[in-house]
């Protein structure tokens, strides 16, 4: 008898090992998701100019990844990626969207939030969205939906793209915060509203200046992405916003302690238009790129104060990434390119932003649990993608076709395997990542983009990198090593088909 209980109860902890947390209860999930946020812009990364302490005392005691990417160059596929667990290429419509688009993740497709969902947690969205609302024509005015809620998050406050898209409002449960019912609001991406001013059309309104795009409707000073009319009293304050989600985000905990709880806090910084508060303003000498940054690492600290108050950081799995890699001029004449000094936002990477080079999806990434997770750096590789299987192991649940691979070990420190290979996606093209290997297919290059000096990593060869010996991907190998590069492109060829037929993106 006594036998039988031993083995029931080696059997019950080997079926559900990693849900016995110290007291029982699952463990809470926080995954904090900064926006452009390049491999070299904090501290714990390399950077020198730029000083990071929150988000490093996490990294230094946490698992921080040398090789851990987002699976996509620019911000929705690369949410996509995130809460799906699938690529984001296999989905046409997942490329950067306008404020209007439709909600790209199907109501019906399985998400992070949903998996966790069914293993009684509550689910909250906090921050930036930027994966569709509605289902092709939002009244603002109205309900939106579906949106986050209908892909499995109890409580979504969100902004609907970016900082820089119309419409500029906080959209709370799928309601416009803080409407007037006298003052409707209106959003088109096509066409302004008769007597509006714009960007183009009256630069003297403007506080901040355009460089490319932006030149839509004024908000706060600042010309947007698109345009928009009415709902004045729920536009949000640029400086505020980061001090504004924090808010929400640090309320949501206090009041979601009893249960467990997924928190998807998806901050803004450093996306443009970069609007630090007051007090973080000339702080990092490097202009307001360098300011929302340290704004960024101060939220982080917040954050882990709030959870740490409220007796709840040694129950917590905290995630922290970055939807793609760095830019400096995106659209704004905003100092980010005069003021970086030695700053270099990709570290020792080549590239960044919108690009197949690595600056473009290898970011920071770490994972931190008091107490639970040993301190070290690992050089596994590790995707966004990932998560969702990961996730799901450690809570014991289970996911399904998907490309997301459970490296739960590797996540937790007590494991350094890694995926064997990635595919990486920017603007809708791919390349393949095996082992230490890189290889970029030939595609044309981007003019709109290399005209602001944004490198792509296009080039009508084939490129082969070797990234262990030249993370700089400065030496092209395709053609010194044509066995490697035929056994990459075969080996690619089988998980992504037909690569080549890919279409152009227009920027909105
Ligand atoms: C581009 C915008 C850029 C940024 C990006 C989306 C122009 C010229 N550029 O189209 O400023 O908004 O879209 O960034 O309009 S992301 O991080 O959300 O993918
Ligand atoms: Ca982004």
């Amino acid at each position: 008898m006594k036998l039988a209980y031993t083995l029931f109860i080696i059997l019950a902890f080997s079926i559900f090992p990693a849900i016995a947390a110290d007291n029982g209860k699952k463990p809470n999930i926080v995954i904090i998701y900064f926006d452009d946020l390049g491999y070299g812009d904090i501290s714990c990364y390399g950077a020198m100019g730029l000083k990071t302490p929150n988000i490093d005392k996490l990294a230094n005691e946490g698992v921080r990844f040398t090789n851990g990417y987002a699976t996509s160059a620019t911000c929705t596929p690369s949410r996509y990626g995130l809460l799906t667990g699938v690529y984001p290429w296999r989905n046409k419509e997942a490329k950067i969207l306008p404020g209007s688009a439709p909600l790209l993740i199907g109501t019906e497709q399985q998400t992070l939030p949903k998996m966790l969902k069914k293993e009684g947690y509550q689910t909250a969205v906090v921050g930036k969205w930027h994966l569709g609302l509605g289902t092709g024509v939002v009244d603002w005015n109205k309900k939106i939906t579906p949106g986050p809620n209908e892909v499995g998050f109890d409580y979504a406050y969100v902004m609907a793209a970016t900082q820089d898209r119309v419409p500029t409002v906080y959209i709370d449960n799928g309601y416009v915060d803080g409407l007037s019912p006298n003052d409707l609001i209106l959003v088109d991406y096509d066409k302004n509203f008769e007597g509006q001013p714009t960007g183009k059309s009256n630069p003297e309104l403007l506080s901040m200046k355009w460089h490319h795009g932006h030149n839509g409707s004024i908000v706060n000073g600042i010309p947007r992405i698109g345009f928009m009319k009415g709902g004045e009293s729920a536009k949000w304050s640029d400086v505020d916003l980061a001090d504004h989600f924090l808010q929400k985000a640090k309320a949501y905990v206090k009041s979601h302690k009893a249960e467990p709880f997924f928190l998807y806090y998806a901050m803004n910084q450093p996306h443009v238009p970069r609007t630090p508060a007051q007090r973080f303003v000339g702080k990092s000498g490097m202009g307001p790129r360098g300011d929302v940054i340290l704004e960024g690492d101060w939220c982080v600290g917040e954050l882990i104060k709030t959870l740490a108050d409220e007796g709840l950081l040694d129950n917590t799995l905290i995630i922290f990434s970055s939807d793609n890699g760095p830019v400096l001029n995106d659209g704004y004449y905003d100092d980010a390119v005069e003021k970086s000094g030695n700053h270099k936002p990709a570290g020792p990477l080549r590239g960044g932003k919108y690009g197949l080079f690595e600056g473009g999806t290898r970011v920071p990434f770490f994972t931190y649990w008091k107490g639970k997770i040993q301190p070290q750096i690992s050089d596994a590789l590790v995707c966004q993608i990932d998560l969702i299987a990961s996730i799901a192991k450690l809570v014991g649940a289970e996911v399904k076709n998907t490309d997301s691979e459970n490296l739960l070990n590797t996540f937790m420190g007590k494991s350094n395997k890694g995926r064997k290979n990635l595919v990486i996606e920017a603007n809708t093209k791919t390349a393949f990542r095996k082992g230490d290997w890189l290889m970029i297919p030939p595609y044309p290059g981007d003019p709109i983009l290399e005209e602001v000096n944004i490198e792509v990593g296009n080039s009508p060869e084939y490129q082969l990198y070797n990234l262990k010996k030249d993370i700089g991907q400065k030496q092209n190998l395709a053609k010194g090593q044509p066995k490697k590069l035929s056994q990459l492109i075969m080996d690619f060829e089988s998980v992504r088909g037909d690569y080549k037929n890919v279409e152009k993106i227009e920027l909105k």
